[in-house]
């Protein structure tokens, strides 16, 4: 199996709010360079840094205007004056709410994200562009003709929506890889999304359609970020009705709970037929990540990997979240390993 990289993400280090103090982000340098190692000491196969793609070939899932939002932000911003990361402090809610874009910088940065984790720096743009660029490469290596691949994507992408910027992610590299699968001939796309957090970039992005079905297992969003959607009833709206699965489980979620979930998940995905399977890998259901609640052990992904790999569709495989760093890296190369030793 291949495995798509880029060395630009280290353009990026954001900081988040813990206790009302600031700290550098769990989603760190750190984590890909420990993902890239592991990958290359279990060899997997070849590692190749991705190619560019034209910024437009983002607007397939995202709007130009938050395109270039992105783009431009932290120029905007530091050309105000301001010198440390740019974090949103104010947001359209649920009633004060139109469809109007500020023209002030702190407005802006509200309008487009849905929490406070998604810090611009200096090197965000360029980080989160090279992230979604590595996505399409791995995914252009599948729709080619490989069996699979492997996106070792940072910053992540699952929580980042149309024009929305939230929980460490900007450009969501899962819909772009699915949406590139359909523009290159497939028909039917299921994206099957294990991190512990809900994609509700991802479901919201597909939600009315119905040639990407999207299934999540996740920690319940009723005690969880991200919060307000991902619940068991969401399954779809008009055409795209039955084609969100949404499978929220309970805190302490280990092995066996898992395990029954996946199979439905997996069950679901095989009565869709996809054309391709896009698998948004987040390994911070691990039972020592800092921020989530499940207890997965590292040699049980190795049944994750096995229980995707008997769906025996063409399969790209898109890193998402996982914080405990230690970790990471065996955690993902053992998805990886039992999906190729099926
Ligand atoms: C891609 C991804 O995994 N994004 C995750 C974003 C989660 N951000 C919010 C986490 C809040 C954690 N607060 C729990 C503190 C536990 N001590
Ligand atoms: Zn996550």
């Amino acid at each position: 199996m291949l495995t798509i990289y880029s060395d630009l993400h280290f353009s990026h280090r954001g900081t988040e709010w813990v206790n009302g103090e600031r700290h550098p982000s769990v989603e760190s340098p750190a984590r890909a360079t420990h993902v890239l190692s592991a990958v290359r000491a279990a060899a997997l196969g070849d590692c190749r840094v991705a190619e560019p793609y034209p910024i437009t070939d983002y607007m397939s899932v995202h709007s130009e205007r938050y395109v270039r939002f992105l783009e431009s932000v932290w120029r905007v911003w530091s050309d105000a004056g301001q010198t440390h990361h740019a974090l949103p402090l104010v947001w359209p809610t649920r009633t004060i709410t139109n469809d109007r874009e500020p023209e002030h910088v702190e407005g802006k940065l509200g309008f487009y994200a849905g929490d406070a984790f998604a810090a611009i720096t200096a090197g965000t743009w360029e980080a989160a562009r090279a992230s979604a660029d590595v996505a399409l490469s791995a995914m252009q290596v599948v729709a080619r003709g490989a069996s699979s691949a492997f996106a070792l994507c940072r910053p992540p992408g699952h929580h980042a929506a149309r024009e929305t910027m939230g929980g460490y992610c900007y450009l969501n590299n899962a819909a772009l890889a699915a949406q590139g699968f359909l523009d290159r001939g497939a028909s039917r796309v299921a994206i099957l999304d294990i991190d512990y957090h809900h994609g509700n970039g991802t479901q919201s992005i597909f939600e009315a359609r119905d040639d990407v079905l999207f299934v999540s297992l996740h920690g319940d969003t009723h005690r969880t970020y991200p919060y307000f959607c991902g619940h068991a009833d969401e399954r779809g709206t008009g055409e795209g009705l039955g084609y969100t699965m949404n499978l929220p489980l309970p805190h302490g979620t280990g092995w066996h709970g898992y395990r029954d979930a996946l199979v439905h998940a997996c069950d679901r995905i095989a009565e869709y037929s996809p054309d391709a399977i896009v698998i948004s890998l987040g390994v911070d259901t691990f039972k020592d990540d800092p921020i989530s609640r499940f207890a997965i052990e590292s040699d049980e992904y190795l049944q994750i990997g096995h229980q995707i790999a008997k769906l025996a569709r063409p399969t790209l495989f898109v890193m998402e979240g996982g914080y405990c760093v230690d970790d990471i890296g065996i955690n993902v190369s053992n998805t990886l390993i039992g999906f190729k030793n099926g």
